[in-house]
């Protein structure tokens, strides 16, 4: 704002002077006659002196309508640029309440975590983790680990001897793979039992395949799944690819003739339907087709996908089987192989050999102790 003083000798000619000066928006602020004093009274007429002011601000808003308009509009952005930076303001608070928030939480599950601490070796737990990482139960965890703990471990050489004894605790958990022979030193017959779709003809299609084009052995398939007329079909797909005869069993009375035709064959391997674990009656099936042959081996195909519950359940219906190694498919189609050494530890059944896709005969292998430790250790590599 502009303030200035004009004095002429009318009121009239002041305020003219103001409007040649300041324009015709000067505001006149004040005006007051001003007499001569002392000798001047003598020489001197009265005058009149202006006060007036000239705002810009005013100035600016009372221009014309277009600019009144620009005006206003300044003055609007100039108020949401406020709001805006109060805005800002108040989400940056927010944000660091947020953060103080979750880094209080963050602090809490720490803690809690700290409290979830098994060990006090970080060695140990860091193993215990990686087991529970890979579903293995906790009770079969805490076995592998007994008596390991030490505070002292940060010694490399403690460290080293400590996963040492793990590994090799798993190893032996896991115990020796139970390969198919087909010589004189194992039953040449063996049934394929297991949950629905789990693999089984997959299964005996890859072995079947191994032992005729890689062992150059006499191989018969028998198949008793007349359940479905796909599953027939199925494992007659495959025979006829390795040009090899499949006999189909309508019921199990019908089974030691058959085997009896087959008698000079190396292997014979018997396809059963899956059954689900909660079907009794099938159960009660599979079990007098069993009691049929005398000398037999038992696969019991298993998928590395059940859940553990689901697993439980399986393994209850088939525990009347006292004899059966166990085969694991669908190692592919899972990031945790813990219930492979589960079932290992409730059943104390040998593991035989894990299949790992759809692919026949390539997608299976005789379980490696070794492999499948290094996995159910996870990143061992790291400590
Ligand atoms: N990803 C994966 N799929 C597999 C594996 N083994 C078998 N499969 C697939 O699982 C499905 C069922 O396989 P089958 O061999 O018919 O299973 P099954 O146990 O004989 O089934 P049922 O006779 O109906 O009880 C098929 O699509 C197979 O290709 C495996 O190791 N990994
Ligand atoms: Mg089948």
């Amino acid at each position: 704002m502009k303030i200035k003083k004009y004095e002429a000798k009318t009121e009239q000619e002041a305020i003219e002077k103001v409007k040649e000066d300041l324009g015709k928006d000067a505001l006149i602020l004040n005006i007051k006659k001003i007499s001569p004093k002392g000798i001047f009274k003598l020489f001197k007429k009265p005058s009149v002196e202006v006060l007036a002011a000239l705002d810009d601000q005013f100035n600016k808003i009372t221009d014309s309508p277009k600019n009144q308009n620009n005006n206003i509009i300044s003055e609007q952005k100039e108020i949401i640029k406020c709001l805006e930076s109060k805005l800002d303001y108040m989400e940056d608070l927010l944000t660091k309440v947020m953060d103080k928030v979750s880094s209080v939480e963050q602090v809490k599950s720490y803690d809690d975590k700290d409290n979830d601490k098994k060990y006090n070796s970080s060695v140990l737990q860091l193993l215990y983790d990686n087991l529970i990482n890979n579903e293995i139960l906790p009770e079969l965890a805490e076995f592998i680990l007994k008596d390991l703990d030490d505070n002292d471990d940060l010694n490399p050489e403690n460290v080293n001897e400590l996963i040492s004894v793990v590994y090799n605790r798993i190893i032996d958990l896991i115990g020796e793979p139970a390969p198919i022979k087909a010589d004189s030193s194992q039953p040449k017959i063996i049934f394929f039992i297991g949950p629905t779709g789990v693999g089984k003809t997959t299964t005996i299609a890859k072995i079947t395949a191994h032992f005729c084009l890689t062992e150059r052995k006499k191989v018969g398939l028998v198949t008793a799944d007349t359940y479905r007329i796909a599953a027939v079909e199925q494992l007659k797909t495959y025979a006829e690819i390795l040009n090899i005869p499949v006999e189909v069993i309508y019921n199990s009375d019908e089974l030691p003739e058959t085997l009896n035709k087959m008698k000079d064959y190396d292997l014979i391997l018997i396809d059963t339907a899956g059954r689900s674990h909660k079907n009794i009656e099938q159960f009660k099936e599979l079990d007098y087709l069993l009691s049929t042959v005398d000398e037999k081996q038992i696969f019991l195909v298993l998928s590395a996908t059940t859940k553990h519950k689901d697993m439980m359940s399986i393994l209850n219906q088939y525990s009347s089987i006292s004899d059966y190694n166990i085969i694991f498919t669908k190692v592919d189609e899972t990031i945790s192989l813990g219930t492979i050494l589960n079932v290992k530890y409730l059943t104390e059944k040998p593991l035989s050999y894990i299949s790992f896709g759809q692919n026949v005969p390539d997608d299976i292998e005789l379980i490696s102790p070794k492999k499948m430790t290094k996995a159910l250790l996870g990143s061992i590599d790291e400590l």
